[in-house]
């Protein structure tokens, strides 16, 4: 650490006898781009603060809910709205009505939906579902796919846990991973194989935890139709692209149709939110409807709601999107521009620059990624003024905060980091 990083130095060595690692989530450790971790102070529009008040253009959007960069007015003025009428009920509110109404409008497959406090308790409650639903309890799931901290898909699993060279964790029981089947993304044959008797498939439609990798011409509609033909459910894992890469996520830009889809990170505006939902027929094996049991006292949350369905109505425009894909091309042509030899995967305003040999379509050829140089790239753009993710496996984000200026900003870093890194 240096001068740069003092406050965050002191900061840390505290944190490290109170927390484990210091952090609270793995991958902040930044141990995998080779440093100590930075302490924010604060974030606004498309930068945050450290605590030594160094700024950043920030490319984290703390893992995805920022795509109207941090802080938008719309977001501050709801919560400053909702906050003096209470933090939690635990009780029905018609706040959570209009957030559901307001979800459901984007993405029709949604005829019914259940909210959580975050993207893996959707996803725990779909994979629930989907096996009372269907009676079976196999669920097949992509080598580097990553749907949360959830024991049953800990294998294999990217994001942390590939980053930190545990993709299956231990701690996990053999029971279960059981019933987990294993099939390399993009692989349809594989899939279809692995889906005969299975309760359903998991995925996510852009991959995002192995560094974003888009689905193969026909991968996803292959999966729909397979799932048809076995009677396996279609789950999407929509935690990541849904509302970033088009309103209706991948469902609308692919589309799909998922039976169920998982969201989280930007329906709640920044708060901690989940959401799972689908066709009603299938939704209502879920209790107090059926039988298939699934709680939260925080579930539908009345400042997640708030922050969520102020966000949700600034995403209502096309505008918002085509800024959001000029941002991602932008961004994609800074490093051209910069002069970065890297392989850059990118949908709309998530991409991932890897280190590969080769292009990358799967783990297997993610996981070719030179890490070391990421690392070292990382490192000189954040003393730049860049934030990346502190992975090589993680995805960047543009939002629509970013402007012209930010993105010059970030290519004279890039080209500098560019200078400073190579080996
Ligand atoms: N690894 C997760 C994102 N894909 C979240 C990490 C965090 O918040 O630290």
């Amino acid at each position: 650490m240096s001068m740069r990083d003092a406050r965050s130095a002191e900061l840390f060595e505290r944190a490290r006898h109170v927390l484990v690692g210091g952090v609270n989530s793995p991958v902040r450790a930044m141990r995998a781009i080779g440093r100590d971790p930075i302490f924010i102070d604060r974030a606004a529009g498309a930068y945050v603060w450290d605590v030594d008040g160094n700024a950043y253009v920030d490319y984290l959007a703390s893992w995805g809910p920022a795509i109207l960069g941090h802080t938008p007015p719309a977001v501050v003025e709801a919560l400053t709205a909702a906050l003096p009428r209470g933090t939690s009920y635990g009780a029905p509110t018609e706040r959570e009505v209009r957030f559901a109404e307001a979800v459901r409008d984007a993405v029709p497959s949604l005829e019914r939906l259940r909210m959580t406090s975050s993207g893996s308790e959707a996803v725990m409650g779909a994979l629930r579902l989907a096996r009372a639903a269907t009676g079976r309890e196999p669920i097949v799931k992509t080598i580097g796919g990553y749907h949360g901290a959830i024991d049953g898909l800990l294998a294999e699993a990217g994001s942390g846990a590939t980053t930190l060279g545990v993709p299956t964790s231990p701690g996990v029981p053999a029971g279960a991973t059981a019933a987990t089947r294993l099939v390399p993304y993009n692989d349809l044959a594989a899939a279809e194989v692995a889906l005969a008797g299975a309760a359903a498939i998991i995925i996510e439609p852009v991959a995002g935890n192995m560094g974003v990798v888009p689905p193969a011409a026909g991968y996803l509609a292959g999966l729909r139709a397979a799932c048809d033909r076995t009677g396996a459910l279609l789950i999407l894992d929509e935690v990541i692209t849904g509302f970033r890469i088009a309103r209706g996520g991948a469902q609308e830009l692919y589309g799909v149709t998922g039976d169920l889809v998982c969201y989280g990170k930007i329906i709640g505006g920044g708060l901690p939110v989940g959401a799972f939902g689908g066709r009603a027929a299938i939704m209502a094996e879920l209790a107090p409807e059926g039988p298939c049991y699934q709680a939260g006292t925080l579930s539908g949350n009345p400042l997640a709601t708030a922050a969520g369905l102020a966000v949700l109505a600034a995403l209502c425009t096309p505008q918002v999107y085509e800024d959001l894909e000029s941002g991602g091309a932008a961004l994609e042509a800074a490093f051209d521009d910069a002069g970065v030899s890297v392989r850059i995967n990118r949908v709309g305003s998530m991409l991932t620059p890897f280190f590969a040999p080769a292009p990358v379509t799967d783990y297997a050829s993610a996981t070719a990624s030179d890490t070391a140089r990421y690392g070292s790239f990382a490192r000189a753009l954040l003393a730049g003024g860049v934030y990346p993710p502190p992975s090589q496996f993680e995805a960047w984000f543009v939002s629509s905060a970013h402007s012209d200026e930010d993105l010059a900003r970030t290519t004279a870093a890039l080209a500098q980091a560019e200078q400073t890194s190579a080996a």
